[in-house]
């Protein structure tokens, strides 16, 4: 068959998907990660990065097993990366510049997570670097990595992991510390264990600050400030569940805190701690019993104030947590929670803050995580119906006799994902309606990350000490897609003119969407487009660190063609509402997303964010006449279409008298009143009665430098000088703090402090041995 040239056109425009519609719902295999996938981000669109921990996985790089690799998501083939330091139980941030930190881990260890050849010197540490798997000790290791794209040079060093705690280490060891970043791009680093755990506490506790130099309730910054990490006395309360807070800053500046079943407003400029009520029913949901929690969209409708939800999680009694060494029960035998709460931390008409009980989920979870999706749902994938996070070694624990499930606290692995819409009506929130199962258990270690089409890639899975590929949930390299309902739509919108920066206030941007975009009446379609901004945070145990979305405030211009030209502000002036950084940009169509484009927002350094008052926005152009699709002698692009907002003003205006005439006065009155009620509906979401202003005459947190462009080029790697290592020299990293093995101020804690030694090169000779842990 030959087609015309102008179906050839339409083919070619409306054929932008090239997902079958038949996969929206389910997943596909999506190659192997080489490593297994315990950290995932997304570097820009078209690179992935996987950090797994310090273990036996075949693919090697530079003569040992490899922890790290890239995944590529255009041919979705990884390849290996060399890591130097243990990363086991990390956490990590974007920067503002677009590039990602990766912070803490394990000691050096070799197989079966066994302490590394090579002790720490005063024999207080466990590995400080091992011959088998030659991994550092990773505790205190701030790891850097500029992302590359697909034509860059993966091999030369500005693409590479810089990890060398010679020349930037935290002051403090920690595993499963809690990251969050200020409004300046700075990143607080909370709490965790300096060995490892099940648990953050000795069971009984005799000590309930330092756990015997095992917990690591203190907080310091990225970039470091002077002050030494001063403790942080939520976290002692909370015990051992304290690990892997949930963080989210507030507008205020302030920091909204969860941990076992508190929750407070922490100021941590003052360290000061204003507690919020208990979370209701019982529920933990930090870590082992991990539930998932996320911010809510920030909409012009809600005037961005942030509403945390969490689901899932456990109920298991204190005493059954046990200890670092494991829970003192069979914890496989216990479901997990399918309560869901939300809490708004600073409401905007002065009330207190209160948890309100949503709607259970669909099945019990743990290690559920929830994905923020473009079209505003929240994906809830991965996980189990029992038990919690966490492995376990059955020759050491005294409360675990039998192994249904090798050596995984986790069973009943939920294969298929539900989808929660926060904006439907109570009882109705959850469905999993049309969502097909995955094949693949994804329990403890496992992780999930937004891609720029709008699908989602999910990894990793290893309740495992090292690599096991014949127990009952096995050490899982295969990764695969998760493709949302909106990849049934055959046509996807292509939005052209999306800015590279955004800016904190200041001027109105247009996006043009071409007629071809979608199908149906225009002024439709402009109502139900939302242009939005999206961060998919760094992934790990069930958790998306730093995930936010926000939607922008936007007006349009539906023009003659049916092109329809967006209006849209830039970020709200106050960037505690979503911190400066990489993220994509979105803009969703009749509930269908676009493909996201990489956006900076800020100003791309790590400083006190340029503001602007908020621009005016036009107002709305609407076209009765206009319709989406391909029309005859258009090709759908904007200008040959669009004509400018008055000529359409004018049009419209025509048309409404043509339509007048036509149908008759009584129909216009219809459509008089409707729309009264149409702008009334709108005008009601918008201002709340308490609202924080959102320009900056007022308010805290930021302050305004009118007249400032903020003119930033990510990702500018031709600064790099590449006849010369970036890294050789530090004076671009932010003052690197060197360990002096000085004293803390924080009781018996300065062993802790001295007990960690830098690595750069190769390890040194002769040392001590250690004192043993056993590896989670
Ligand atoms: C959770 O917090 C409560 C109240 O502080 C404490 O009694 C309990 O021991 C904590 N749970 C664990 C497992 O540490
Ligand atoms: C969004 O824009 C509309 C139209 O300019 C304006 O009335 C409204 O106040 C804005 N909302 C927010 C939250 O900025
Ligand atoms: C894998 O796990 C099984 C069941 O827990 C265990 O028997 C086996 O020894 C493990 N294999 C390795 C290589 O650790
Ligand atoms: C989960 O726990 C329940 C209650 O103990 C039990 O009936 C069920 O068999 C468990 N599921 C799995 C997969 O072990
Ligand atoms: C959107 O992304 C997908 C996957 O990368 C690609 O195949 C498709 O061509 C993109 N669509 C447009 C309009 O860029
Ligand atoms: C917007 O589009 C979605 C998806 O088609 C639909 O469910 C929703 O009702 C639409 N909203 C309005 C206000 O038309
Ligand atoms: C559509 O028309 C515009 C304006 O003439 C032109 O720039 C663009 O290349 C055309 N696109 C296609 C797909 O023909
Ligand atoms: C981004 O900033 C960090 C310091 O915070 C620096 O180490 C890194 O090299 C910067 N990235 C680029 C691409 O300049
Ligand atoms: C489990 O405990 C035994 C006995 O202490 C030890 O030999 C073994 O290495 C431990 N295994 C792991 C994975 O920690
Ligand atoms: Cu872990």
């Amino acid at each position: 068959m030959i087609l015309s040239p102008r179906i050839s056109v339409a083919v070619l425009l409306l054929g932008s998907s090239t997902v079958l519609a038949s996969s929206a719902g389910s997943f596909t295999q999506a190659g192997n990660t080489l490593v297994s996938a315990l950290l995932m981000f997304l570097g820009n669109e078209d690179t992935v990065y996987i950090i797994d921990k310090a273990e036996g996985n075949a693919a090697a790089v530079a003569g040992h097993p490899a922890w790290g690799s890239k995944w590529d998501i255009a041919s979705q083939q990884a390849e290996v990366m060399d890591i130097r330091s243990n990363t086991f139980c990390s956490s990590g941030m974007h920067l503002p510049n677009g590039s990602f930190i990766n912070l803490g881990g394990n000691d050096g260890i070799t197989i079966n997570g066994a302490p590394g050849s090579t002790k720490n010197t005063d024999g207080t540490g466990t590995g400080f670097w091992d011959a088998v798997y030659q991994d550092f000790d990773g505790r205190k290791s701030i790891r850097i990595l500029n992302p590359c794209r697909s034509g860059d040079d993966f091999t030369s060093p500005q693409c590479k992991w810089f990890d060398d705690s010679s020349v930037l280490a935290m002051k403090a060891p920690r595993w499963y510390a809690a990251l969050e970043p200020l409004g300046d791009g700075t990143i607080v680093i909370l709490g965790g264990f300096t060995a490892g755990g099940y648990v953050n506490r000795e069971f009984p506790v005799r000590d309930p600050i330092t756990q015997n130099t095992q917990a690591q309730s203190t907080y310091e910054y990225y970039p470091a400030k002077d002050a030494d990490p001063q403790l942080v006395q939520f976290l002692v309360d909370a015990g051992g569940l304290n690990a892997y807070a949930h963080m989210f800053l507030m507008p205020s500046g302030n920091i909204f805190v969860q941990a076992n079943r508190s929750s407070m407003i922490w100021d941590h400029t003052t360290n000061t701690q204003t507690p919020l009520p208990d979370m209701p029913n019982g529920v933990v949901r930090v870590y082992p019993a991990s539930g998932g929690a996320a911010m809510l969209p920030l909409t012009p409708a809600n005037n961005y104030n942030p509403t945390i939800i969490f689901c899932g999680g456990s109920t298991m009694a204190d005493d059954d947590y046990g200890s670092y060494s494991g829970p003192r029960v069979e914890t496989w035998k216990i479901p997990a929670s399918n309560d869901c709460q939300r809490i708004t931390p600073e409401p905007q008409d002065g009330s207190a803050p209160v948890y309100v009980a949503d709607d259970n989920m669909l099945e019990t979870r743990t290690m559920g995580q929830f994905i923020i999706l473009p079209d505003g749902t929240l994906l809830m994938i991965n996980g189990g119906l029992n038990g919690t996070a966490g492995y376990f070694n059955i020759t050491t624990d005294p409360f675990i006799k039998e192994t249904p499930f090798g050596v995984s606290l986790a069973s009943g692995p939920v294969f298929t994902p539900a989808i929660y819409n926060p904006n439907a009506p109570a009882g109705s929130r959850w469905s999993n309606k049309g969502l097909s199962p995955s094949p693949i258990p994804r329990l403890y270690h496992s992780s999930a990350i937004l891609l720029p089409d709008a699908s989602v890639l999910v990894a990793g899975s290893n309740p495992n000490p090292d690599v096991n590929l014949t127990t009952v949930f096995p050490t899982e390299y295969r990764a695969e897609i998760f493709f949302p309902p909106y990849f049934s739509a055959s046509v996807r919108p292509v939005p052209t003119g999306i800015p590279k920066t955004l800016s904190y206030g200041g001027n109105p941007f247009d996006i043009t969407i071409p007629s071809t975009s979608y199908s149906g009446s225009s002024n439709d379609a402009a109502d139900n487009t939302t242009v939005v901004v999206i961060r998919g945070g760094f992934t790990t145990h069930g958790m998306n660190m730093g995930q936010r979305f926000l939607q922008l405030n936007n007006t349009y211009t539906v023009n003659k063609g049916g092109s329809i030209t967006l209006h849209v502000s830039q970020m709200p002036p106050i960037p505690n509402i979503f911190q400066p950084g990489p993220a994509f940009l979105y803009v969703t169509i009749h509930g269908i997303p676009s493909n996201g484009s990489y956006v900076i927002v800020g100003s791309g350094n790590i400083e006190k964010q340029p503001t602007s008052p908020v621009g005016a926005l036009p107002a709305s152009v609407r076209l009765d006449s206009a319709t989406g699709g391909v029309h005859p002698g258009q090709n759908g692009t904007s200008n040959l279409d669009g004509g400018s907002g008055g000529d359409a003003k004018k049009s419209h205006n025509l048309g409404f008298i043509i339509g007048a005439i036509v149908v008759g006065i009584a129909i216009v009155a219809v459509i008089g009143v409707l729309f009264a009620v149409w702008r009334r509906r709108a005008s009601a979401c918008l201002a709340p009665s308490k609202a924080y202003p959102l320009s900056p005459t007022a308010g805290a947190g930021w302050t305004s430098h009118k007249g400032e462009s903020g003119i930033f080029v990510p990702l500018a790697q031709g600064k790099y000088n590449d006849t010369s290592d970036p890294w050789a020299s530090s004076a671009n990293l932010n003052a690197p703090y060197m360990d002096d093995n000085r004293a803390s101020s924080i009781g018996s804690r300065s062993q802790v402090f001295g007990e960690y030694e830098k690595y750069s090169g190769h390890p040194g000779q002769t040392h001590a041995v250690p004192k043993s842990h056993s590896g989670y």
